[in-house]
C-alpha cells in the first residue's frame, strides 16, 4: 500500500465570485418552427447568472450562486443540475409558495431564437432584501450583477441595489452586464435602473446596443467613455462575431487611461446564440481575476463567446480552461 494519503477534496470551496438572479428551466425545441408545431423539447436549465457561474468555475474560479426556487420538482432541478455544476448553491432558497419560472425556446435555421418566458409570480421574482447573507458577498473578490434581476421585480431591484451597497462597503469588486431583456421591462423602465448600477460597478459589460441604451451614443468609444466618466472602472463593449472593445479608465493620480483596443472576435458557426454574452462575461471576469490584462481577458472572452454558440443550450457550450486554449491556439481537440 502507497505510504501517500490522497488529500480530501475541500467542499464548497470559498467562492471567490458570488452572483444572484434567478435560474429557470428551459425547454429546447427538438425542431425549428414555431412553437405550435413543436412535439418534443429538451430540457435544460437556463439563467443569466448562473450560466456565467458555471462558465467560471469550468475555468477555475470557485463561484457562489443564490436565488430563491420554487418548492417545486423543478425548484430541486436547478439547485441539483448547479450543485453537479461545482456551483456552490448554500445560499440559495426554497420559496414553498411559487413556482419556480419555465423558458421556451423558439429554433429557426438561422438568426437568433425568440424566447417565450412563464417566470411571472416565480420564486426568483420574491427575492428579497433579506435574502442577502452579507458576509458571504463580503468575503468573495467580485459580485457579479445582470440587468435581468432588477428587471423582475420591485423586491428584486431593492435586493441587488443592496448586494451592491454591500460589495462596495467591502472592497467586493462589481461586475454588470446590463443584459437588457425587452420581453422584461421597456427602455424608458430600464435606463435609470441600468445607469445607477453601472455607475457603482468597477466592470461594465454591455452589447453594442445596450452601451447606447446606457448612454444614448452609438459609437462604443464614446459609450465607453461616458461610462468610465460616470464611475466604472473598466468597460467591454461585446460587437458580436467583431470582437469587443475594452476601455479603461486612468489609475489614480495619472491623466487619461489608456486608448481604447478592440479585440477581434474568433469565427464561428453559431446554432444557439442564447448564452455567449454569459460565456464571455465568465472567460473576461476569469481573466481579470487571474491576473491578466484587460486586453488578453477579452480576448479569450470572444473565443468563450464564439464556442458556445456552437452547441444549443445556454451553458453547455462552455469551455473548461483546455478547450478555451485549444480553441485560440486554433488546434483541433482529437476525437477519435
Ligand atoms: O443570457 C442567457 C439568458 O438570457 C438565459 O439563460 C435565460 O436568464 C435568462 C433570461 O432571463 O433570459
Amino acid at each position: 500500500m502507497s505510504s501517500q494519503m490522497s488529500t480530501p477534496v475541500a467542499w464548497p470551496p470559498q467562492p471567490r465570485v458570488v452572483t444572484l438572479g434567478e435560474s429557470m428551466v428551459v425547454l429546447n425545441p427538438a425542431t425549428t418552427g414555431p412553437l405550435r408545431y413543436v412535439h418534443t423539447f429538451h430540457r435544460s436549465l437556463a439563467g443569466a447568472e448562473s450560466n456565467v457561474a458555471i462558465g467560471l468555475v469550468r475555468l477555475g474560479i470557485p463561484v457562489g450562486w443564490f436565488s430563491r426556487v420554487g418548492g417545486d420538482e423543478f425548484g430541486r432541478y436547478v439547485l441539483a443540475t448547479l450543485r453537479g455544476e461545482e456551483v456552490d448553491v448554500s445560499r440559495a432558497r426554497t420559496d414553498a409558495d411559487a413556482p419556480t419560472g419555465v423558458y421556451f425556446k423558439e429554433l429557426r435555421a438561422a438568426g437568433d431564437p425568440s424566447v417565450y418566458y412563464y417566470r411571472r409570480g416565480s420564486a426568483a421574482s420574491r427575492l428579497s432584501p433579506d435574502d442577502l447573507d452579507p458576509a458571504y458577498i463580503a468575503s468573495a473578490e467580485l459580485l457579479h450583477i445582470t440587468g435581468i434581476t432588477p428587471a423582475l421585480s420591485d423586491s428584486c431591484r431593492r435586493t441587488v441595489l443592496r448586494a451592491v451597497e454591500i460589495a462596495r462597503a467591502s472592497g467586493t469588486l462589481v461586475s454588470f452586464d446590463p443584459n437588457y431583456r425587452a420581453k422584461l421591462w421597456s427602455p424608458d423602465e430600464a435606463r435609470p435602473v441600468m445607469r445607477e448600477i453601472a455607475r457603482q460597478a468597477d466592470i461594465v459589460m454591455p452589447g453594442l446596443a445596450e452601451a447606447e441604451l446606457l448612454t444614448g451614443a452609438v459609437d462604443p468609444t464614446t459609450a465607453a467613455g461616458e461610462l468610465l466618466a460616470a464611475g466604472a472602472r473598466l468597460v467591454v463593449v461585446k460587437l458580436g462575431p467583431a470582437g469587443a472593445m475594452v476601455a479603461a479608465a486612468a489609475a489614480a493620480g495619472q491623466g487619461a487611461g489608456a486608448a481604447p483596443e478592440t479585440v477581434p472576435g474568433f469565427a464561428a458557426t453559431p446554432v444557439d446564440s442564447i448564452g455567449a454574452g454569459d460565456a464571455f462575461a465568465a472567460a473576461f471576469l476569469a481573466g481579470i481575476l487571474s491576473g491578466c490584462s484587460p486586453v488578453n481577458a477579452a480576448r479569450q472572452a470572444n473565443a468563450a463567446g464564439a464556442l458556445a454558440t456552437q452547441v444549443v443550450g445556454d451553458w453547455e457550450g462552455m469551455p473548461d480552461r483546455e478547450a478555451l486554449d485549444r480553441f485560440m491556439a486554433g488546434r483541433e481537440a482529437v476525437t477519435r
